[in-house]
């Protein structure tokens, strides 16, 4: 199996985050790829030309990190990413992706001209952001979320998303005012599987 991830993906470090943790890394092999070019390796397997993009022995293109991580699960890793039946965890994977998909669109505003920008939908997407972001501190700060051994796939979808607010999308100061979610993202942050795949940083 082949994993088609470009390093700045959030998504795709789901995924990759997903697969140092469960010790399925030797299963499959992390292929590089570019997004919007018409020359990117991608699109002959995937013409939705977006990653993560896990490509199967058989040809077949998983795409969508909601479609691949439960797929994971099948392979028989040391652990369930989302366990059979446990609709809360799959609630709180949901919820996480949501609030990346919002980031993402959030941060493709800001790489518009500034002209080209809509103010609504930044306004939007921030309010989004923080939104989650104030639940999710309440929710921490009241003793939920532990870090108890290796993270399920909501926690590695946070630990993901927020690390890319603090790499890759620095217009989102999301830590004043939630230090129990900051600690949290810490402590998440320092394991190997992290530290492994850190986002490069870029200029937003
Ligand atoms: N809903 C998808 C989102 C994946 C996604 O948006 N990937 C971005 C990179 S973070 C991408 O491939 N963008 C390329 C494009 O839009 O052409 C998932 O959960 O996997």
């Amino acid at each position: 199996m082949r994993l088609f991830h470009t390093p700045g993906s959030p998504f795709a470090r789901m995924v990759r985050v997903a697969l140092r943790e469960t010790g399925l890394l030797g299963r499959v092999a992390e292929v590089e790829t570019t997004l919007r070019d018409p020359a990117s390796s991608l699109l002959p397997a995937n013409p939705v030309g977006r990653v993560p993009t896990l490509l199967l022995a058989d040809g077949t293109a998983l795409t969508e990190t909601a479609l691949i991580l439960p797929f994971l699960d099948g392979l028989g890793g040391a652990y369930p990413l989302l366990p059979l039946g446990d609709v809360a965890a799959r609630a709180a994977f949901g919820r996480i992706l949501g609030m990346m998909d919002g980031i993402g669109v959030w941060n493709r505003e800001l790489r518009r001209v500034p002209e080209e920008r809509s103010p609504g939908v930044i306004a939007l997407e921030t309010g989004r952001a923080g939104r989650v972001a104030d639940a999710l501190e309440a929710e921490i700060a009241a003793g939920g979320w532990r870090l108890a051994g290796p993270p399920d796939a909501a926690r590695i979808a946070l630990g993901c998303t927020l690390g890319y607010a603090e790499r890759r999308h620095r217009a989102w100061d999301w830590r004043p005012g939630r230090p129990a979610l900051a600690a949290w993202f810490d402590a998440l942050a320092a394991r190997p599987a992290f530290q492994a795949t850190l986002p490069p940083e870029s200029g937003l």
